[in-house]
């Protein structure tokens, strides 16, 4: 990592006054079993820069439950090393290195080890009950660095977890420390939600004491996909293909957006 270059020297976890933020609302719940993956664009440009991993796997002496965060392309997410309390006497596994969770107003920076490695961030075993909650107990933002092609730059983020457990870990949000555009503002939660998010076939738009009638919805490049107006608080979007959208209403002369994920 030598030749890596940080683009600022630090980033806050939790920090999300004007640097792309984008909030997952309502917030998803990865279960356990499951093998699921959820992909993460942290600059919102329409790549997943990082996916969020639940898998499983049977051994005859135990079950074995891990999360992992998996960095695309060159980026990167914070590690720290194997602690020394994890001796659960059947591991032979070799963890080498174990994901960090930080406190909220935690600095990120080259400190926090970063690899370009597959971490696990999270790894117990489901006869040590409380495992994480007791033993471990980190905070909920993960320290990632996000590395766009051809730029030795690393830039900060963050993702946030939270609800840890055996049957799944919950994503609330996640931040990179990039100027927000006034093209990525994103509203405040009481002005304008929608879900589910991933949607499938029918979106719910929630507004709080305002009334919206019409919504646009466009794709990443701009293009205007749908022009419709609300019924029952409900649009159809069967008609998109899948993939990532904004969603736009005017509630009192202000355009909000939120970003949508399609899947089927
Ligand atoms: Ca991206
Ligand atoms: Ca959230």
């Amino acid at each position: 990592m030598g030749s890596l270059t940080a683009q600022q020297n630090y980033f806050i976890a939790g920090d999300t006054s004007g640097v792309l933020y984008f909030d997952i609302n309502p917030d998803t719940t990865l279960e356990i079993p499951g093998a699921y993956t959820y992909g993460i664009d942290i600059d919102l440009n329409g790549t997943d820069d990082f996916a969020i991993e639940t898998n499983y796997s049977q051994s005859p002496s135990h079950t074995n439950y891990s999360i992992k965060v998996l960095p695309y392309g060159s980026n990167m997410v914070g590690y720290s090393y194997l602690a020394p309390w994890v001796t659960y006497s059947g591991d032979t596994t070799g963890y080498s290195h174990m994901g960090i969770g930080l406190g909220y107003g935690a600095i990120i920076n080259e400190d926090r080890l970063f690899t370009d490695e597959t971490v696990i961030l999270i790894g117990y075993f489901d006869n040590i009950i409380g495992f994480f909650g007791h033993n471990w107990n980190p905070g909920p933002f993960i320290p990632v660095c996000l590395i766009n092609e051809g730029s030795p730059d690393c830039i900060y983020g963050w993702i946030k977890v939270y609800n840890v457990s055996s049957s799944g870990i919950t994503l609330d949000s996640y931040a990179v420390d990039i100027p927000a555009t006034t093209a990525y503002v994103l509203p405040k939660l009481k002005d304008f939600n929608i879900y589910p998010n991933p949607a499938r076939e029918r979106l719910n738009i929630i507004t709080e004491e305002s009334i919206v009638d019409e919504i646009v919805i466009y794709s990443l490049t701009g293009r205007k996909v749908m022009h419709t107006r609300l019924e029952n608080s409900t649009i159809n979007i069967s008609e998109l293909q899948p993939g990532i959208y904004f969603v736009e209403v005017t509630i009192e002369n202000t355009l909000l957006r939120q970003k949508l994920l399609v899947q089927r």
